[in-house]
């Protein structure tokens, strides 16, 4: 008899195992998976995506540039994974059901809620006819599968530059046990694409619209663990992915 058996094959990351139910959960109601350039052009991670020329998330504090004569044009560490759709959206005609996991980054000093590097998923949805009842139907659906049980969501009003209106979405877990239940939890933004958003990626905003979606990864896995430091999960401290 080898040996072999008794070799430990290691521990999956808990952000990496999210990420593959995030996209099996979706993938059942026709979401496909889309993936793009972490390193972007100034043009698809802020002009596209409605961003005001003056808007402050487009600071040096709040965004990563890459040093100016190294690159031949404005050129970031993507802040968001909203470029991509910018970019899918830009080559694919319409209906259009994307889910976008993928790193981002934000010039800002870390904690135990915030890092400079992070991991996000959007979605986005693109038809004739979308409104914001197909929106928090994907929604409900989507947490009560990732969180195993009868969930709850509500909106609140918001802005994000990308959409119009804009949305705060909390969830309730209702029934069960553990430390989330019956708490409303703030858990993503939303809302329906701005007409601005689709007009400059060759959708015409009179006959299609949509909705799209912003999830931090890390906080999601923070809540479902109870993990109370996002450091730990950048650590490389292996006692934290063996727990998984
Ligand atoms: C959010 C909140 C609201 C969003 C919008 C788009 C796009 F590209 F379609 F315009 N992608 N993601 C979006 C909307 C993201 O994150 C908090």
């Amino acid at each position: 008899m080898s040996d072999l058996n008794q070799i430990s094959k290691g521990h999956q990351h808990p952000i990496t195992t999210i990420i593959a139910e995030i996209n099996s959960i979706f993938a059942e109601i026709g979401f496909v998976f889309a993936e793009g350039p972490e390193v972007e052009t100034e043009v698809y991670n802020f002009d596209r995506l409605n961003v005001a020329k003056d808007h402050p998330s487009r600071d040096m504090q709040d965004t990563f540039w890459l040093r100016p004569e190294d690159v031949s044009v404005p050129t970031v560490l993507r802040t968001h994974t909203s470029p991509v759709q910018a970019r899918y959206m830009e080559s694919h005609k319409p209906p259009i059901r994307i889910i976008v996991p993928g790193k981002v980054f934000r010039n800002e000093a870390s904690d135990a809620t915030h890092e400079a590097q992070f991991y996000q998923f959007e979605g986005l949805y693109i038809d004739k006819d979308v409104n914001l009842g197909h929106l928090k139907g994907v929604l409900e659906y989507f947490l009560s599968r990732l969180f195993k049980g009868q969930t709850e969501i509500r909106f609140r009003p918001s802005y994000f530059p990308f959409v119009e209106p804009g949305l705060e979405v909390d969830m309730r877990i209702v029934g069960g046990e553990g430390k989330l239940v019956g708490r409303w939890i703030e858990i993503m933004g939303a809302g329906m694409v701005h007409p601005n958003v689709l007009r400059d990626s060759g959708i015409n905003p009179e006959e299609y619209n949509g909705f799209a979606f912003g999830v931090g990864i890390d906080r999601l896995v923070m809540l479902r663990h109870g993990i109370d430091d996002i450091r730990l999960f950048y650590s490389g401290d292996l006692r934290l992915v063996n727990q998984f």
